[in-house]
């Protein structure tokens, strides 16, 4: 068959999925209309995911799961976008991991802003400028995130979802071939860990061939403004200033994985096949021998598994005192883990309940 009778059968295929699509929106219409008369929450990304694994274990063919989810999650932003518009705040600038992250979950037709520091998207959520917040929570290379932990303990969002994504750099450049490629500019956390492919490609260069600037979007906006230039940055930039990839995938380290919490004003409580609970505790009785053993053994005793416990100092004594940040498996919903949490031998402090991506 010649191009122009395959791009007429691709033609009637649009129209056809086109027509599915807006019948699946008044469908969402009507869900919507549902949720606001009854004012319960919009984003369910337990559903959103039940759609999806249903969609990737009942159809093999061309599609990867990684491409239906992709196809998916942008339908997901529509439909949640007309239920009700949604601004998403993240850390950024433009173009950052972060905002990778947000995209990701909320496809490129939802609102979002880009916020300077971690403090500012809590503050975002709190004040009810943007319906969710996206902040960086751990670095499997680098540990966690201290700010984003401290911030949870003292503001009252929930965590109601958590994003995971791999730190994959790319060269992207205007320019056709890298000989073209005078001067590349990054952070110096992503020359860093781009140490491998820099040598091997660039390892005669002059010291001045490697620019270092504060963030990789910017590195991505001075390529897009100059000849001769390149970026080393994450995907997201390359696309935001419209630069080609050169090489992709070219970080030293292949298992450098980022994850990150999405923050509401709102629970969002939902049971789902794999649960999660955060929770940041104070001992009432941390002067006495065993204090943070007899807790642990609650969960031991109702058989929760513990997932992780970091420790940070608290901020509002000068004695050198701390409270536990916790990750337990379950939901708050589970009868055993809401027994823990009401108990009042310790402060405990629900931070949110949420699908384990682990
Ligand atoms: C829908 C949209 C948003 C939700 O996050 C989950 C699913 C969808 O498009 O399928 C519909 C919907 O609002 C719902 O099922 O609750």
């Amino acid at each position: 068959m010649d191009l122009n009778s395959l791009r007429g059968k691709i033609d009637t295929i649009d129209d056809a999925i086109l027509a599915l699509l807006i019948e699946r929106m008044n469908i969402v219409d009507e869900i919507g209309a549902l949720k606001r008369n009854q004012n319960t929450v919009i984003y369910h990304p337990d559903r959103e995911k039940e759609i999806i694994d249903r969609l990737a274990s009942a159809h093999t063919g061309k599609l990867t799961r990684n491409a239906i989810e992709a196809i998916y999650l942008e339908i997901f932003g529509v439909s949640r976008n007309l239920e009700l518009p949604e601004l998403i705040s993240y850390l950024g600038p433009e173009g950052s991991f972060t905002h990778q992250a947000a995209e990701s979950r909320f496809g490129a037709i939802a609102e979002y802003i880009s916020l300077p520091n971690i403090k500012s998207v809590f503050e975002s959520v709190e004040t009810g400028r943007a319906k969710y917040g996206v902040v960086p929570i751990e670095n499997n290379q680098e540990g966690m995130v201290k700010e984003t932990m401290d911030y949870l303990n003292s503001t009252n969002l929930y965590i109601i979802s958590e994003i995971i994504i791999p730190v994959n750099f790319c060269i992207a450049t205007k320019e056709n071939n890298l000989s073209q490629v005078k001067r590349i500019y990054s952070k110096d956390i992503a020359f860093n860990q781009c140490k491998g492919f820099l040598t091997d490609y660039f390892g005669q260069k002059e010291a001045d061939f490697f620019v270092e600037i504060d963030s990789t979007s910017k590195a991505a906006k001075l390529a897009s403004q100059e000849t001769n230039a390149a970026a080393l940055c994450s995907h997201i930039a390359a696309k935001i200033y419209n630069l080609p990839i050169l090489f992709d995938n070219i970080q030293d380290n292949d298992s450098n994985q980022t994850r990150f919490y999405i923050l509401s004003k709102n629970k969002n409580l939902k049971l789902t096949a794999k649960d999660k609970t955060t929770i940041a505790v104070k001992l009432r009785n941390d002067d006495k021998p065993g204090a943070l053993v007899l807790l642990l053994k609650k969960f031991e005793q109702h058989n929760i598994n513990l997932l992780k416990i970091e420790s940070r100092p608290q901020k509002d004594t000068n004695e050198f005192k701390f409270w536990f940040f916790i990750d337990i498996e379950g939901n708050i919903l589970d009868e055993s883990i809401a027994s823990i949490l009401e108990a009042q031998e310790e402060e405990i402090k629900f931070l949110g309940s949420y699908m384990n991506l682990c």
